[in-house]
């Protein structure tokens, strides 16, 4: 089992490539949908994802993706599952099994992420419908007096036992604690969130006993929040990244594949660019993606429900996935983008 964990963990950052997180639950889905006046209906979703697995040519950057509890039910329209259209396409199919998350009862403005319960036999349903790896997600929020100890622990201690729950159903858990970009915070303070949340969350994947070869981190890059008015240079940002996970992220972990969490689809890859230039030949672990909307916003604005839309759309997806695998390279720039 444990050579079956982390065969598969290596292959989901293997090649260059990345995976594509198409997890989005119901509100999720539907907030990006309002956006651009697409129906928010079971029908319109499907399409959506339909477009999306059926790009020509998406295996050649992305090496896995994150699907929805209703999307791997679903099909295309000529009745193949989507979990076989994607590894017919050489992209291993992942779910979310994470049920959003709540405020945290005694700590105001924190959350905590549920799902555990029932979560063994849910595991074992996914796995019969192909999946080989899932993804939780524990969201930590940078503000007055927060993030909390309480917050911190209590969010570890819920991946972590998430993470040996995957690893005993033979699924590679993708771990994601983010600390969210919302909020005017700088980088020294999501830079000394970042490295609490990772090295406590380390520390309870330990006293849970996950295999560390068998699992992918899914983190936040090192960034001052949104609505900081000193925003750091490209490289500042790739090195307060680089250096805050060399210090909490232990080697025996393959993988880290960002999430974009709100930047820019450009700045995003620019970047992921800029860290493998600086520390591909030195850092212990793949630094890889592991997007949703800096790979799909720009596809999801040329579709906006239209079938007539669809091959533009899938152009604009392969045209993201394949600057994401440029940044693993080292090798994308703006030139790129025209
Ligand atoms: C942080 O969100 C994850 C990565 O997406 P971005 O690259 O857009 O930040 C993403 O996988 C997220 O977990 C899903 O979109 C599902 O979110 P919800 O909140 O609907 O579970």
């Amino acid at each position: 089992m444990s050579e079956q964990l982390a065969s598969t963990a290596k292959a989901m950052v293997a090649g260059n490539k990345g995976l594509l997180a198409m997890d989005e639950s119901h509100p999720t889905c539907g907030k990006r949908f309002a956006k651009l006046d697409i129906p928010q209906t079971i029908e319109m979703r499907q399409a959506y994802r339909e477009m999306i697995v059926t790009t020509p040519g998406l295996g050649e950057c992305i090496s896995g993706a994150i699907l929805f509890d209703e999307t791997i039910r679903q099909q295309t329209k000529d009745g193949r599952p989507f979990a076989e259209v994607l590894t017919a396409a050489g992209i291993i199919p992942g779910i979310k099994v994470d049920a959003g998350t709540k405020e945290l009862a005694g700590h105001p403005g924190e959350k905590i992420t549920e799902g555990l319960d029932g979560l063994r036999e849910h595991l074992a349903e996914y796995v019969q419908m192909g999946a080989r790896f899932a993804k939780w997600r524990g969201v930590i929020t940078i503000g007055d007096g927060i993030p909390s100890r309480g917050c911190i622990q209590a969010n570890a201690h819920t991946l972590a036992r998430y993470a040996a729950l995957c690893q005993e159903a033979g699924l590679v858990p993708i771990v994601e604690p983010e600390v969210l970009m919302d909020g005017g915070h700088t980088l020294e303070q999501c830079r000394a969130a970042t490295e609490d949340v990772l090295r406590t969350v380390f520390d309870q994947l330990h006293v849970q006993r996950v295999l560390l070869e068998g699992i992918i981190l899914k983190p936040n890059m090192v960034l001052a929040g949104l609505a900081c008015p000193n925003q750091e240079t490209v490289d500042e940002v790739a090195d307060a990244t680089v250096e805050t996970l060399l210090r909490a992220v232990p080697a025996a972990v393959p993988g880290v594949a960002f999430l974009s969490g709100g930047q820019s689809s450009e700045l995003a890859s620019a970047r992921l660019n800029a860290m493998n230039v600086r520390y591909k030949s030195r850092a212990p672990w793949a630094l890889a993606f592991s997007f949703a909307r800096a790979i799909q916003q720009p596809a999801l604005e040329i579709w906006r429900g239209e079938e007539a839309n669809v091959p533009a759309a899938q152009q604009a997806l392969l045209h993201r996935a394949r600057c994401n695998r440029a940044a693993r390279r080292g090798e994308y720039s703006a030139a790129m983008e025209r």
